[in-house]
């Protein structure tokens, strides 16, 4: 059965929408099999986020990821990488389709970083090592 990590990034837990991205999840009928509110340091975020090093929104996604708490969630089913993808949404929230959670639930807010509520593992690779990340002691 295929694993993906979900974030509930600070905008989404501020927002008091952890219940809804929750419920979107299980209402498609995949499983929350683990999770976790955490307050991200850098370092867990600078091996997270490792692919956008050096990108010009890097610096302030590290800063918006640890300025509040995060819910990290596994979530499991088959295709379920892509199935979360496809529930998220595009990643600017502006044109994310209706019906996504971005789409729905977040919009520009003029900051150097897109704020879009959550994020879903690209792939089979990105799942493993990301679950690993938030989850070391296994689930
Ligand atoms: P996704 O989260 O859809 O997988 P990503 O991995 O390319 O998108 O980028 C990680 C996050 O960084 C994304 O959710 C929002 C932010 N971001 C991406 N591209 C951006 C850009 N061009 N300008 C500002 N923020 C960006
Ligand atoms: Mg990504």
């Amino acid at each position: 059965m295929e694993r993906t990590l979900v974030l509930i990034k600070p905008d989404g837990v501020r927002r008091s929408l952890v219940g809804e991205v929750i419920s979107r999840i299980e209402s498609k009928g995949y499983s929350i099999v683990g999770v976790r509110m955490m307050n991200a340091d850098r370092s867990i975020l600078e091996h997270h986020y490792a692919e956008h090093q050096g990108k010009p929104f890097y610096e302030p996604l590290l800063e918006f990821m640890s300025s509040g708490p995060i819910v990290a969630l596994i979530a499991e089913g088959n295709r379920v990488i892509e199935g979360f993808r496809s529930l998220a949404g595009a990643t600017d929230p502006t044109v994310a389709a209706p019906g996504t959670i971005r789409g729905d639930l977040a919009r520009d807010q003029g900051t150097k970083v897109v704020q879009n509520i959550v994020h879903g593992s690209d792939s089979v690779e990105s799942a493993t090592r990301e679950i690993a990340i938030f989850f070391p002691e296994g689930m």
